[in-house]
Formats: C-alpha cells, structure tokens, sequence
C-alpha cells in the first residue's frame, strides 16, 4: 500500500478501538431546539497531488480555500463525481477538500446555556472537520452521521462567522467497509510512475463526497441525549418501554408524554426510564396489511435539570411486534411477507446525494407497486428515508455497509473491531424507527472462508446485545453446507442468479435450482428464508423469440419462473422475496455492466424528472399513478399499459431523458410483471 492511503487510515484504525459514546438523535426544531441547514454551495478542491496529501501539508483548513490554490462550485448534499466535465474528479481516489463560511445567530453565541453542534449526515468515506481552523472530529465511513460540539471554537472567534471545512477521503483498504485495496501499478512501461487504482468487490459506483445535509442545530446545556423505546402490546393495551439520557445535569426530571395523531395525550409518566401503557392501541401495521398501515404516535420528551434548564424532544413512535418461527415472520404476531425491491442511493448528477423529490417519488412508485418492504442495498440509507418508511408502513431490512467481504484478510481483528463499531452507529441511529424490522450485518461475504465462522458469530451476536428486540441477518449466496456464519443468524437471506450467473441461457433449470436451493437450507438450518436477490440483466430494445440472454423477454421469463417457484415455496417456509433491483443503478466500467447495472423493476430511479412521470390523461394529466395505475389487483392490463406508454410519449417529448427513453420498455414490461405478481399476492389481513 502506498502512503497515500497508509497516512489515512492508520488514524482511522487507531479510533475503532472504543465503543461509541453518547446518542445520535435526529437534529429537529423544538421548543428547545433550533436548526439551521448548511448545505447549498460549498468550494471544493481536490487534492491532486501525487500523494494526495498538499492539503493536510500546507494546512488548507487554515486559511480560506480560496487562498491556498483553485477552488470550484461543489452542491452539497451530492456525490462530486459527475457535477463536473472532468473525468478526474469522476474517478478520483484521495483527498477533497470542501468548504463553506455561514453566520451563526448571534444569540446562539451570546447565550452560554446554547449548545451548538455541526452535524453531517454522510461523508463518504473517512471525514476530517475543522471549524475556523480548529479541527472538532474525525469520522471512518460513510453513510452514518457524525458531529460536533462546535460552541466553544465559535465563542473563542471574533464575530459570528464560522468557516467549516471538511476533508473527504473515498479511499478503501482491506480494513474499511465496504473493503478495498489500492494497487499501484509499477510496470513503467505500461503505467506512469504513482499511477494506482483502487479495486472494489462490490456492484456499485463508489460514489464519494458529502451524501448529506450539514447541520448547525441548537440544544441546551442540559440535553436529551438519547432516547431509546421497544414496543409489544397485548390485547388492546400497547407497551412502549423507553430509556432516556439526559446530559448536563446530575438529577434531571424526565416527564414523557405520548400522544395520538390527533394530539390527545394517551399515556405519560415520570422518570428517564419507564413504561407507557396505551389503551385501545392503534398498532404500527405494514402498508397492504391494514387499511391505517404505518400509524405513528408521538412521544414528547421533557427533560429539565434542578436549576429550571429544560430541553424537549419528540419522537415518532411506531408499536409493533417483530418475532421470527421456524417457518415465519410475524408482525404484530401475523404472518408477514416481503414483497419488495432492493434499492439503492443513486441518482443521475447527484450520485448517493441526498434528494428529497427522488425519495418522495421512490415511495410512491413503490406503493403503487404494490411492494410493501425494501433492503437498503448495500449501506444505511438516509434517515429522512426511514422516517417515509415509517409513516407509510413500508418494511425496512436496515443494512450495513458490510459489502463485498472477499478477502480473507478483511475478516481480521481490525476489520471485525470496525465492524462492530459499525453496527453500534446504525443501531443507534436507527433503533426507533417502527419499519425497521431485521439488522443485516453484510451482503455476499465469503462466508465459506475459515474465519467467517467467528466473525460472524461475534458480528452477529453483538448486534443483539445492542438491540434484542429485531432479528439479525446478512444476506448469502454461499453454499448452504459450507456457509459457516448461517448458524447464527435469525432468517436465512438468500441471493441466488440461476440461469444468469450459473448455467446461462438456460431458464429451463430455474424452478428445479431453486426449489432445491430453498429445501437445502431449510433442511439443514429450519429457519425463515427470504429470497434476498434474484433477476437478470436486459439490453433495452433488445428482443428475441425464444428468449436469450440480455433480451427483455429473458428477462421476464426469469423473473416469472422464480415466482413461480415462491409461490409454492410461500406455503411452506419462504417469507419474502426482494427483486434486484427496484431501479438501475451506476457501477464501476466494466466490460460486465453497461452504464451501469439494468436489472430494474420500476420506472427508475434516475435524476427526478417529474414530467417523465405524468401521464395526459382524460382527467387532464393528473400523476398516472393515481389515473391509470392505481395500487392493488383488478386493473386491467389494457389501461396499464396504455399508462406506460404515455409515460414512454413523455420522457421522448421532454428532451432531457436521453438516458431513459431507450430503455422504457424495459421498464414497462418488468413493472407489470412485478406488479401483476405482486397485487395477485398481496396479504391483506
Ligand atoms: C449480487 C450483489 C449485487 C449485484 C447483483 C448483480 O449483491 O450488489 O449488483 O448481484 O450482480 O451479487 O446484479
């Protein structure tokens, strides 16, 4: 390894050795709080110097970035590698350098009792932070927040200015997750002298930058620091049980309050742990499983310190029940299914940058599908994301971003001691929400090697002690005898490609392979399976009769023969099924994947173009969600149809969906296929 990336992690080694410290509490505007939302335009710089560190050497956080050498417009939240024309910054490993300067309130800054923390969502991969030069933090990994205490460093400033800067780096080594190695290449007559690469073993474009919004946000001295609730209920009488820490005072009064949507208190009661007891309970249902799915409470937390200091904070709270039999998933103690998508954070311009408009338009494509979960392929996603789920009852496997666990050196005890520490930041972040219903620890490791066994018995049984109320999985695609972290996990999730990646071109073995793959396991572990992972790719336009490799028609005939065999299979022991992929998405250039991977099931998932998706209709160009394609069974085909084919008019007429009109009817084919298959399936109890 070169010092490029020696220099950058040996720290980030070094600060996995402790447990985390403290809460994560989503930023919110209270009566206690304030917010103020730093993100927009940021200047940016790559640091392109061969060891990619002139940055930390002539100390660029000193000074305003603009003094120390060029800078460039830089969107945040957004990936930064396709904002600019410059395939450099496309494809850059290393060091960038962001920055911005913003105005703090001065109250904030004149009262001492304001605590004043800077929070980012998601910097992808390892972050430094500075403000007004001083540094506050550093944080390993994307996809989780990190912040700071930045009061003290801004009362010490003169005026109200604070200059934020944030070093980024998308190195990844044997040690990061999702792992990676960087291989310098020393043949001089084939490359120039520092040249490297950067090798990933996972299916997705390494997007990097800052994914999230920054955040200035307010609490007082004495806080809530975190708040911790598990919910069951019997009968009509629901259970949240919660634990609340209060920082900054020694004795602090908690009153805890619970209202329903319509405002009126159910429960409350006194003390920073305890039970509230709710009556007539409305529960927390996944949506197509109740007519009021996703039905959310609010807990108003109060916590006041002996000398009349007071902070609130309030919290969605979802009651349900999550528990797992040999052959089922119960929610609220019936039989739940997982008919949903693999998805990813991924969007034409903005990469893994977060975008409302896409989130909002996602939920709704995914509701008029008729799915009623996801798996957050291949990392955490977004919060805002889980908060959707949770109020529209969409069923969440939260995952970490342990992809592509190939080599057996990323199964050691730097690796496994981040990994952990991994675990405990998106269990800590996401413990409340109700969607959230199973933790996946990673995603195709090669669980056959030797010290899979250990680690995924450590990995596993450590994300129970931090949340014993969800079932641990990590999804498969081992053999089943030989796949040695299987014994500990609570559902069997399994990704299988037959016919694509095994025996090609022959679909004909498809309903055999798979049956098969679902008695093997069973037999051997009689647990729940889920089918984590299936599809196939398709060239868009491309037809045949009978159907081959690459062509639309193949595409659907796979996609058919593994329903096929669910169905039967949901008799017994299957609980779910996930297609690969709700949307395309980008990959690294390979000669295997054609801008990007194309095994959509759904519109997509590309740059939020609404006029793609609004259909001239005979109610005059209503959303054609709502006029053509409403949610559930019974819709002719004829009108849906029709609908898609508006869409297809649309995307052509609107001139700027040159990457998506080829592939529409892709598209329109697999989306009525999944969405016939999955309205003729739908549980409603
Ligand atoms: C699985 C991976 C997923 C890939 C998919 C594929 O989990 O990330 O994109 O296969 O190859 O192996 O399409």
């Amino acid at each position: 390894m070169g010092s490029v990336v020696k220099c950058v992690f040996l720290a980030a080694v070094c600060s996995v050795c402790q447990s985390l410290q403290g809460g994560m509490l989503f930023p919110i505007d209270s009566p206690t709080r304030e917010v103020k939302d730093v993100s927009g335009l940021w200047r940016f710089r790559a640091d392109l110097s061969p060891e990619r560190n002139r940055g930390f050497q002539q100390e660029w956080f000193k000074r305003p970035l603009a003094e120390t050498g060029p800078v460039i417009d830089m969107p945040v939240p957004s990936s930064y590698n396709d904002i600019t024309q410059d395939s450099k910054i496309r494809d850059f490993i290393g060091w960038v350098w962001y920055e911005k300067e913003v105005w703090v309130p001065n109250r904030w800054i004149q009262d001492q009792g304001t605590r004043i923390m800077l929070r980012v969502g998601s910097a992808h991969y390892y972050s430094v932070l500075w403000v007004n030069g001083v540094k506050m933090t550093e944080h390993e990994g994307g996809h989780l927040p990190f912040e700071a205490d930045v009061g003290g460093v801004l009362r010490q400033s003169t005026g109200s200015t604070c200059r934020i800067t944030i070093a980024v780096n998308n190195t990844l080594t044997l040690e990061t997750l999702p792992p990676g190695t960087i291989q310098y290449m020393n043949d001089r007559t084939r490359y120039p002298s520092g040249y490297f690469i950067q090798n990933i073993n996972f299916d997705f474009f390494n997007y990097a930058g800052i994914h999230r919004s920054v955040l200035l946000y307010t609490t007082p001295k004495v806080h809530i620091d975190d708040i911790t609730v598990e919910t069951t209920f019997s009968d009509n009488i629901g259970l949240v049980s919660y634990d609340v820490s209060v920082l900054g005072s020694s004795k602090p009064a908690v009153k805890v309050t619970l209202s329903a949507k319509d405002g009126r208190c159910v429960a409350s009661a006194n003390g920073s742990r305890g039970a509230l007891k709710v009556t007539d309970v409305n529960l927390w249902w996944p949506y197509l499983m109740h007519e009021n799915p996703g039905y959310l409470y609010s807990m108003e937390v109060q916590a006041t310190s002996e000398d009349g200091q007071t902070d609130v904070y309030t919290l969605p709270v979802g009651i349900r029940t999550v528990q797992v039999t040999s052959t089922q998933f119960l929610i609220n103690n019936k039989p739940f299914y997982f008919h949903g998508v693999n998805k990813h954070e991924d969007a034409d311009i903005r990469g893994k940058g977060f975008d409302w408009p896409l989130i909002v338009k996602d939920f709704n494509l995914m509701k008029w599908m008729g799915a009623n979960s996801f798996r957050t392929s291949h990392y955490p996603y977004a919060e805002e994301i889980l908060q959707m789920a949770d109020r529209h009852g969409i069923v969440v496997i939260d995952e970490c971003p342990g992809v592509g666990i190939r080599d057996i050196r990323s199964f050691g005890n730097a690796s496994l001691a981040h990994h952990l520490i991994v675990m405990e930041e998106l269990v800590r972040r996401d413990k409340n929400h109700a969607s959230v219903v199973m933790w996946s620890v990673a995603n195709e490791p090669a669980s056959e090697m030797p010290p899979a066994g250990l680690y995924f018995k450590e990995l596993v049984s450590h994300t129970k002690s931090l949340d014993s109320s969800r079932p641990v999985t990590y999804i498969t695609n081992s053999n089943y005898a030989r796949d040695l972290g299987a014994p500990y996990v609570d559902v069997i999730c399994v990704n299988s490609y037959f016919s694509w990646y095994h025996d090609p071109g022959h679909t004909e073995v498809i309903g055999l392979q798979l049956t098969t793959q679902f008695d093997n396991w069973y037999g051997k572990y009689q647990k729940p399976i889920i089918q984590s992972e299936y599809g196939a790719d398709a060239v868009p336009g491309l037809h045949s009769d009978p159907p081959m490799m690459f062509t639309e028609e193949y595409q659907k005939t796979v996609l058919q023969n593994y329903h096929d065999v669910f169905d039967q299979k949901r008799k017994e022991f299957v609980i779910g099924e996930l297609i690969w992929n709700f949307a395309d998405f980008m990959t690294a250039q390979t000669i295997a994947r054609w801008s990007g991977i194309r095994k959509e099931s759904s519109l997509g998932s590309g740059s939020p173009k609404p006029e793609r998706f609004s259909c001239g209709s005979d109610t005059g160009g209503s959303p054609m969600r709502q006029v053509c394609c409403p949610p559930g069974p019974g819709i002719p085909a004829s009108e849906r149809i029709n609908c898609f084919l508006c869409t297809l008019e649309n995307r052509k007429s609107s001139g700027n969906g040159v990457p998506y009109t080829s592939y529409t009817m892709t598209i329109t084919q697999i989306l009525l296929l999944i969405y016939d298959h999955i309205c003729s399936n739908a549980v409603i109890v």
